[in-house]
């Protein structure tokens, strides 16, 4: 419980960028989350550079993963996330997996298991993506993610798909 006494939940939220500077969007997004009311990022992963999925012909992205306690309750938070996309210019409607400025996936949330019209938690591609799975292996290395079990035993039967640590080039 905070000091305000709403209750604090962790959530893992996943980003993502292939275009326009990934690495600012990437930071801009993270600081927009921690700037969300009664929610602090309280950790971030490395940043990894990988292939797009499906071997769409679009530029690489940039991953990572942030730990972040919210007193947001699920679908507010990903209202919220919804308009921090939009700032930083997603462009909506576009085709799946168009390249996009920023995504922010809602991966993970407390114990949390749903299924709703707009909300999936934990996310349904994360057993699927060596580029969710090894930054929140790094951010919560005994995590045990709702209904799928623990991130390791994930991460080893994960397709690998050439997931590299992105070195900054300044
Ligand atoms: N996100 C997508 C589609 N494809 N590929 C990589 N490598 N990283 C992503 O974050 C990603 C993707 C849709 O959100
Ligand atoms: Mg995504
Ligand atoms: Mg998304």
């Amino acid at each position: 419980v905070a000091h305000n006494g709403s209750p604090q939940n962790r959530a893992y939220i996943g980003l993502g960028s292939n275009l326009a500077d990934p690495q600012a969007q990437i930071m801009r997004a993270l600081g927009a989350l921690d700037r969300l009311p009664g929610t602090r990022v309280v950790a971030r992963s490395g940043l990894y550079v990988s292939r797009p999925l499906a071997d769409l012909p679009q530029p690489d992205y940039l991953n990572a993963v942030a730990t972040v306690d919210t007193a947001l309750a699920p679908h507010r938070l990903l209202h919220e996330m919804q308009r921090i996309e939009r700032e930083q210019g997603r462009v909506p409607g576009g085709e799946r997996w168009a390249a996009r400025t920023i995504d922010l996936d809602l991966l993970i949330y407390g114990q949390s298991v749903i299924r709703s019209a707009s909300l999936s938690v934990p996310h349904p591609g994360l057993s699927q993506r060596d580029f969710v799975l090894q930054p929140l292996a790094e951010l919560a290395p005994g995590l045990d993610v709702p209904s799928l079990g623990k991130v390791h035993s994930l991460l080893e039967s994960c397709p690998r798909r050439g997931l590299r640590r992105f070195e900054a080039s300044r």
